[in-house]
């Protein structure tokens, strides 16, 4: 029985979001679209087996087919990163590859060094909010005041004087390039690891438009839904040294069975990122994302840092009297998302913020290009203009609408 026939309800939910996928455009900038073929793999009977361990040594009989789909996703992500000397794909999201991170390096309280969550960290990174920043002793770094990237000979002061046993390099709200051989370096002298959290940038390393962290990192974490455009979840790839620990921390210490499907789905996805048209791809986000930067500060908006060499972007909205949530209802009333987000000092509280973290993924994915940024751009600046339920608004809505649904969304469309 089909799911149509069996749940109609949730069949109506799917359906409606596909609709929304449609309709709307996706400025998240952790958020993609999956191919048919990678949704097909998380939809399959992989779902049904059980197989707590690794592949060749499981705790449960009949596991040679997810053996090969894990093994395949193995390799597959070895060949992707270059210098790839051990992958593990069990971790089921993200925050759990840095918890199996701090697991296999740390004991509670060790101290650890991580961007603070409103410059751009992650809540993993050490927010106290989190287990991390619970479980650990962390200590954070900053972004510059003025120049609003980060200021590696003050990382390197500060690890200098704290002594962390990791640090963590790698953000979720940062729109510049990261020097991973520096941040290598400051922890190899003051004896640190360093863990590498490339999530969101993920999809530009294997492309080769970001530089690697492989090589300058004993544990690289990423999840597999962002700019890698795979399913949800997540990897490690660690050095040889490091590959016991790592293991052992996701299982049998962090996690049961692992998700077959879903590793199957990342080795699709893994395929699909060490072709051709992936790397085109990922230079069209950076293209993209430069060009709407571009087009959103000639349309008088600050860009944190003054522009992108990645996939996203923040705009400062402290000069327009429009708070970072304020703007992400203006924006998503007319059909676009985007998320609100904490800038650098930023004065007002996290449910609040001066800013949007805008990121090109999405759009990227559906065929749109660097000519399309323009309009994109005059549609947020139109968004936050406008007056709320207006008829201006509603016509707004509908241009947002009939642009959009003119590109097809994959996994959905194509
Ligand atoms: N929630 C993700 C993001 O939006 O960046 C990070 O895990």
């Amino acid at each position: 029985m089909n799911l149509q026939s069996r749940d109609p309800e949730i069949a109506k939910i799917i359906a409606t979001e596909e609709r929304r996928l449609r309709e709307e455009i996706v400025l998240i900038a952790s958020e993609n679209y999956a191919s048919r073929a990678v949704l097909e793999a998380t939809g399959s009977v992989l779902t049904n087996k059980y197989a707590e361990g690794y592949p060749g040594r499981r705790y449960y009989a009949g596991t040679e087919n997810v053996d090969a789909a894990e093994s395949l996703a193995t390799e597959r992500a070895k060949q992707l990163f270059e210098g790839a000397e051990h992958v593990n794909v069990q971790p089921h999201s993200g925050s759990q590859a840095n918890m199996a991170a701090y697991f296999a390096a740390l004991e509670p309280g060790d101290r650890v060094m991580g961007m603070s969550l409103d410059h751009g960290g992650h809540l993993t990174h050490g927010s106290p909010v989190n287990f991390s920043g619970r479980i650990y002793d962390f200590v954070h770094y900053q972004l510059d005041e003025e120049s609003e990237v980060i200021d590696y000979d003050a990382v390197e002061r500060i690890a200098q004087e704290l002594r962390p046993k990791i640090i963590v390099s790698g953000y979720s709200a940062y729109s510049r390039t990261i020097d991973f051989e520096r941040f290598g370096k400051i922890a190899e002298n003051v004896g640190a690891i360093h863990l590498a959290d490339m999530a969101h940038i993920a999809g530009l390393v294997a492309a080769g438009v970001h530089p690697s962290p492989v090589p300058h990192a004993e544990i690289v974490t990423s999840t597999t839904h962002k700019t890698l455009r795979g399913p949800r979840g997540a990897m490690a790839i660690t050095t040889n040294e490091w590959s016991r620990k790592y293991d052992s921390a996701v299982f049998p210490r962090m996690q049961g069975g692992p998700m077959g499907h879903t590793i199957a789905a990342k080795a699709v996805a893994y395929k699909e990122a060490l072709s051709d048209e992936f790397k085109e791809y990922a230079r069209n986000i950076v293209g993209n994302a430069s060009a709407l930067a571009e087009a959103l500060t000639a349309a008088g908006m600050r860009i944190v840092s003054g522009g992108t060499d990645n996939h996203l972007m923040l705009v400062d909205l402290r000069d327009m009297n429009v708070s970072g949530a304020e703007a992400e209802v203006k924006m998503r009333s007319v059909g676009i998302v985007a998320n609100k987000n904490m800038v650098p000092f930023d004065p007002n509280p996290p449910r609040v913020t001066s800013g949007v973290r805008i990121g090109v993924p999405s759009i990227t994915s559906r065929g749109m290009n660097i000519d399309d940024m323009g309009t994109i751009a005059e549609l947020i600046v139109e968004s936050l203009r406008v007056t709320e339920s207006s008829s201006e608004q509603q016509s707004l809505a509908q241009r947002v609408k009939d642009f959009a649904s003119s590109f097809p969304v994959p996994g959905v469309d194509s």
